[in-house]
């Protein structure tokens, strides 16, 4: 089988990391490489916790860069110290060493290498904002015909979005995290030729992450993978939590259980509506995820993390 190569690029939040152990157990990818975008997470623990996972699942020769960019507004705090939390938990603290390589370059010009050098074109799977693809692509136009595709956890198309009053008051309600922590970078993306598979919130609404579900990996937690992934959830089951990066992330593995729709989109960078991702009549063509076989997607989960 000829394996598809994928560049991820995460944000360091709890669900970025089980985005990153589906993905390290996909079959049908190769991953180049891991960048992590200061987004959703304090940096240096979110690279940490990064290359631990890597470690416990043996793929300690796949690298991981720390990109630099930075954002137009920050997620709150709150979110952003699971990361912490995450890189103390003892499963990930069996070792003295972290054996898989941090890269000396940044983040954004390990992107730029991996596409320049990659024999085809590459996919990016994005559960953070843009910004590091953004500057990426500008610092290195030709890179865009070397990326496949940009699959990617964002935006909300029909449905409100994520970033509430309470916590932004400038804000109308229509603004999805990813894109409201830049979206002059999601912009910039959109102004490109490369096909862009979204999911969106419209569609995450629909898969919360439930007690039965977290309970059933613990059935399981004499698996490794499987007890840190419920380890994980365990943090965040008294929040509305939802698959957002997992469910993005598991269409790599797991496409026929999706089914896309075509919209028409652009994303409002400026006034009450920053980060919004508008559907406009003659905008920019992206394919957003539109349903999912839910029951699939929850045994591939509870199966790919049984190791
Ligand atoms: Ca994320």
């Amino acid at each position: 089988m000829k394996k598809q190569l994928v560049l991820m690029d995460h944000d360091g939040g709890v669900d970025d990391y089980l985005a990153t152990m589906l993905l390290l157990t996909m079959e049908n990818i190769e991953l180049l490489g891991i960048v992590v975008t200061p987004a959703d997470c304090y940096i240096q623990p979110a690279v940490s916790a990064t290359r631990k996972i890597i470690d416990l699942m043996g793929f300690s020769h796949i690298p991981v860069a720390e990109s630099t960019v930075r954002g137009i507004n920050p997620f709150p705090r709150l979110y952003r110290r699971d990361s912490l939390i995450i890189d103390h938990l003892p499963i990930l603290n069996q070792n003295d060493f972290i054996n898989t390589p941090l890269v000396a370059q940044t983040g954004q010009d390990f992107m730029v290498k991996v596409l320049q050098e990659a024999p085809e074109p590459v996919t990016l799977m994005v559960t953070g904002p843009l910004t590091t693809v953004a500057l990426a692509l500008e610092k290195a136009p030709e890179i865009e015909k070397k990326i496949a595709k940009i699959v990617w956890m964002g935006g909300a198309l029909n449905v409100p979005g994520n970033v509430e009053k309470g916590i932004e008051p400038i804000q109308d309600g229509s603004a999805e995290w990813n894109v409201y922590w830049d979206a002059v970078s999601a912009a910039k993306v959109w102004k490109t030729q490369i096909e862009i598979i979204m999911c969106p919130l419209d569609l995450t609404n629909n898969v919360p992450v439930t007690s039965e579900l977290v309970q059933k990996m613990g059935k399981q937690y004499n698996y490794p993978i499987s007890n840190l992934a419920g380890q994980c959830y365990a943090l965040v089951i008294p929040q509305d939590y939802y698959f957002w990066d997992v469910l993005a992330t598991a269409y790599l593995g797991k496409p026929e259980i999706y089914e896309l729709r075509e919209w028409e989109t652009e994303i409002i960078t400026h006034g009450v509506s920053q980060g919004r991702t508008k559907v406009v009549a003659g905008g920019r063509k992206i394919q957003a995820m539109d349903k999912v076989d839910k029951d699939a997607f929850y045994s591939y989960i509870l199966q790919q993390w049984r190791r």
